[in-house]
């Protein structure tokens, strides 16, 4: 229904925002460890727990670049390259300080100082031509897998491309972007009050990255198909009998700003929260997501975003803590644009 549909639009935005605002305390820190663990329980505990005053968990560029992209979605009905380049440099001029991609900067420059001439060439010339590999466009997609919630996967799949195009050029960068656009459409068509398949979820998106990344088999590379191995990675864990260690999570499947490295990471942060987490001890599995995902440290913003992004569209928004919402930066806003861009959504597919 609508109304569901519009909860999991709510809940996609706020839970990415939840997991970036929450994040991004520890962002590059090491991995949690004993101790460490109950510090982080206790700050979940504290932000959910009775309303206090205090000033708000500020949001980062995931966030900042995620509302871009609602904006010219709800503006437009569609990613135009130029609209979306203007938005993301105004953006990033009027607030730079939000802890942005050492790199990204460059592309912001560069279009600035070219008049947005060709919105994809300062993208194309990033690390000597071949493109940044970071997790930029994945941090930021979700609004286009929910805006394309009546659309089929192909649709998904070149809107995603073409908003990680502006920024990220690397194949790497450009499909880690359309497996996370995937992952978010997928728990959005889903619905909540059944047990989720794990085991399908992930053969699914295995599936549809094979595709993706056929044309890369022969070519000769060390690894063919990267993303395709993370996710049977993923697939592997998951099916263990006891959890994998920390160690063996990281060293598989990542915690850094590439987005080989943490895309699937956030995938399989959801999926694992569909049960209990050793040492992480709640009974709502979004917080679950989020949390873990956070207490992997690196890229603990970006791949608790991603997590919470993914989790909020399978549960709606009813899933988030309210007290813990009203401690994040901006959730009014967030609010208000996840039911502009739901809106949106329902307009421009009309008649298809
Ligand atoms: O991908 P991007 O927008 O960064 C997103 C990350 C998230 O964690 C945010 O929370 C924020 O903290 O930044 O920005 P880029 O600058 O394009 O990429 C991020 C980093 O990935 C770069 O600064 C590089 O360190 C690394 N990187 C590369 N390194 C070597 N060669 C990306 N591409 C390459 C590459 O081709
Ligand atoms: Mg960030
Ligand atoms: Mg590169
Ligand atoms: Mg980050």
């Amino acid at each position: 229904t609508s109304a569901m549909f519009a909860s999991k639009f709510r809940g996609s935005m706020l839970g990415a925002l939840a997991g970036d605002c929450c994040g991004a305390p520890y962002e590059g820190h090491d991995v949690c460890v004993g101790g460490e663990r109950i510090i982080l329980k206790k700050y979940f505990d504290k932000l959910e727990g009775p309303y206090f005053k205090a000033p708000k968990k500020a949001y980062t560029d995931d966030t900042a670049m995620s509302m871009c992209l609602a904006k010219v979605l709800i503006r437009h009905g569609r990613i135009d390259d130029k609209e979306l380049a203007v938005e993301f440099v105004k953006e990033y001029f009027t607030d730079p300080r939000r802890g942005y991609g050492g790199a990204v900067i460059q592309v912001f420059n560069k279009l600035r100082k070219s008049k947005f001439a060709d919105p994809l060439q300062p993208a194309r010339e990033q690390f000597n031509g071949s493109g940044s590999f970071g997790n930029g466009g994945a941090m930021r997609v979700a609004p286009v897998a929910l805006f394309g919630h009546k659309k089929t996967s192909d649709e998904i799949i070149e809107m995603a491309k073409q908003s990680a195009l502006i920024t990220h050029y690397h194949k790497q960068g450009i499909d880690g972007t359309v497996l996370q656009a995937l992952a978010v459409h997928a728990a959005l068509l889903m619905d909540p009050e059944q047990q989720l398949n794990t085991k399908d979820f992930i053969s699914n998106l295995i599936e549809k990255m094979k595709a993706i990344e056929v044309d890369e088999e022969g070519l000769g590379l060390d690894d063919a198909q990267p993303f395709t191995k993370q996710l049977e990675a993923v697939a592997r864990f998951l099916s263990m009998n006891t959890e994998p260690s920390d160690d063996d999570v990281l060293n598989v499947l990542g915690n850094d700003v590439s987005a080989l490295y943490s895309v699937p990471t956030s995938i399989y942060c959801f999926l694992k929260a569909q049960k209990t987490i050793k040492g992480i001890d709640s009974d709502n599995p979004f917080r679950r997501a989020v949390e873990y995902a956070i207490s992997l440290g690196g890229d603990a913003d970006t791949i608790a975003s991603m997590a919470g992004a993914i989790s909020g569209a399978f549960y709606g928004e009813n899933v988030i803590s309210t007290n813990l919402v009203k401690h994040l930066e901006f959730h009014e806003e967030v609010t208000l644009l996840a039911n502009e861009l739901h809106e949106a959504s329902l307009k421009t597919n009309v008649g298809r």
